[in-house]
């Protein structure tokens, strides 16, 4: 059940919120209430998908009235996550098919606002086997922080980047 909601909440906070006429702002909240009609939910049942989803997806504001996605929409919103100096190395979770194409244009935000970096390599493994057998590229953060490229923290502590240049990554697996 969790997972389903979950899946819905993530259909409709950060790809389709007209399919129920649901209406973000500019930084992607969602009123509560508007969510629990749309949904046929109770306020318990929302929270608990909050507080058990596995990635921390969602988070309520703080006074407890709206909610939105963490990261991963492909609606244009401004999250005006905080700028964050990255530990000197992140990874990435690939597969071997989109190798070529990484290797040639750098890593790409694709359907998404950014790339998304994780901090260790057994996350970017669990992101890669999404899709298959999963190739792992380290990317060479400090490098690009010291050039003043910037990244950003998402609430459930994945990197984002705009763009990874092919001449920071190195393959690791
Ligand atoms: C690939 C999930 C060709 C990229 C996960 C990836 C993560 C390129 C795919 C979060 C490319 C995009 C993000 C290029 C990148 N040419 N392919 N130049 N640059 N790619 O799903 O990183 O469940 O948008 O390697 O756990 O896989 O949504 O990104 O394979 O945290 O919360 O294009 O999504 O979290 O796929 O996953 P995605 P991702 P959620």
């Amino acid at each position: 059940m969790t997972v389903r909601l979950s899946k819905r909440l993530s259909l409709y906070l950060r790809h389709a919120p007209d399919k129920i006429g649901l209406k973000l702002d500019s930084a992607g909240w969602a009123d509560v209430d508007d969510i629990l009609a749309a949904l046929h939910i109770t306020r318990a049942q929302l929270a608990e998908v909050v507080a058990t989803n596995d990635k921390q997806r969602f988070a309520f504001s703080d006074d407890g009235r709206r909610i939105r996605a963490s990261q991963g929409h492909s609606i244009p919103v401004e999250l005006d996550l905080p700028r964050r100096i990255p530990p000197a190395v992140l990874y990435h979770g690939t597969v071997a098919k989109f190798l070529g194409e990484i290797m040639r244009d750098g890593l790409r935000p694709m359907n998404r606002h950014h790339v998304h970096l994780s901090a260790t390599i057994e996350t970017a493994e669990k992101v890669g086997a999404r899709r298959g057998n999963p190739v792992i590229l380290a990317v060479d953060a400090a490098a690009m922080n010291a050039e003043g490229t910037p990244f950003w923290l998402s609430a459930n502590g994945v990197w984002l980047a705009e763009h990874v240049s092919p001449l920071h990554l190195t393959q690791l697996r």
